[in-house]
């Protein structure tokens, strides 16, 4: 592979995560053509609740939302392959001229945009290929824009993170911008233990590619069989900790980082964060960062929100 900018930042990053304590790496990994992939069916999981509320919520708000913003941009972030992104386009047709979607996983993103062009010939589709946290400055597109984060993917950062990237993004806003974030909420354990540990195994395939990704990329050696899949709720940070256990210890070798790491039996390596959010905690953290929350919508069960947030004015 390559090294360009983006390499190298996800390098270093990677470097940083293995070296912590515990181990860890980027969720980014997950997402190489083949996890993209995993992903897609983890979507259509029966206890994968997630995309399914969020669509119905957006079934239900589209046409108040577009007439809210009157979007002539929609940027949307960690795209994917945009299941939900459909309600958005077709009721934003009055005004939207642009759709931009961000992701890195290449193959994904590509496959969607050009679906997505042949099925909005009215629309210009232009794909940016990146990561959200680094690239939605440089993103194309006039005003009135919304930008789309959907199928809770922020939960994937940290508290730390969330407000930094939150507060960059509202630095990045115009007066007539607005953000739609789509959040999963916190429910019973056993229900989201559950939506992360599917019996058919897809779960722990999507985890365990990121092994695979980073063997290939960094000329690492993480050994399948070395690992088990192990995922966690954390109750004091509400978030689900999703990762694999070493089975026995070990060492293992990332040669493109000149990193030899020392698996002790029993420990963890840390694949994921999935955050939960409870609205007032939520709503606050927006201020913070300097967005007004202005709506807030949940499906029928109460379990996945949508929140449509402004600049203040
Ligand atoms: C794509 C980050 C929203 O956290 O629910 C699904 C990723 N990981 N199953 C999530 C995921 C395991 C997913 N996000």
């Amino acid at each position: 592979m390559l090294e360009t900018a983006a390499t190298h930042g996800l390098h270093e990053a990677t470097r940083r995560s293995l070296q912590a304590m515990p181990k860890e790496l980027p969720p980014v990994w997950l997402y190489d053509a083949r996890g993209s992939r995993f992903y897609d069916e983890i979507t259509r999981l029966p206890d994968y609740y997630l995309p399914r509320r969020e669509a119905e919520i957006m079934q239900a708000r589209t046409s108040l939302i577009a007439e809210r913003t009157k979007a002539r941009t929609l940027v949307e972030l960690g795209s994917g392959s945009a299941p939900n992104t459909r309600f958005l386009l077709d009721a934003l047709s009055r005004t939207l001229e642009r759709y931009v979607p961000i992701d890195v996983s290449e193959q994904a993103l590509h496959d969607s945009a050009e679906r997505i062009a042949a099925a909005y010939p009215a629309i210009s589709v232009e794909p940016v290929v990146g990561d959200f946290e680094r690239d939605f400055g440089t993103t194309p597109g006039d005003g009135p824009r919304l930008v789309a984060f959907l199928g809770s993917t922020i939960g994937n950062l940290y508290p730390a993170q969330r407000a930094a990237f939150l507060s960059a993004l509202a630095l990045e806003l115009g007066d007539d911008d607005a953000l739609l974030l789509g959040v999963d909420l916190v429910k019973d354990v056993g229900r989201l233990e559950a939506a992360y540990d599917d019996p058919s195994g897809v779960t722990e395939a999507f985890v365990r590619n990121a092994l695979r990704a980073v063997n290939r990329e960094l000329e690492a050696t993480f050994g399948q069989e070395r690992f088990d899949y192990d995922l966690l709720w954390d109750p004091a940070d509400e978030w689900m900790d999703v990762g694999l256990r070493a089975r026995e210890s070990h060492l293992v070798s990332v040669r493109r980082l000149g990193l030899e790491l020392d698996f002790a039996e029993g420990e963890r390596l840390r694949v994921e964060i999935s955050a939960k959010f409870r609205r007032e905690a939520l709503e606050l953290e927006l201020e913070r960062a300097g967005l007004s929350p202005k709506s807030w919508w949940t499906d029928a069960a109460g379990d996945f929100a949508v929140v449509l947030a402004h600049p203040p004015s």
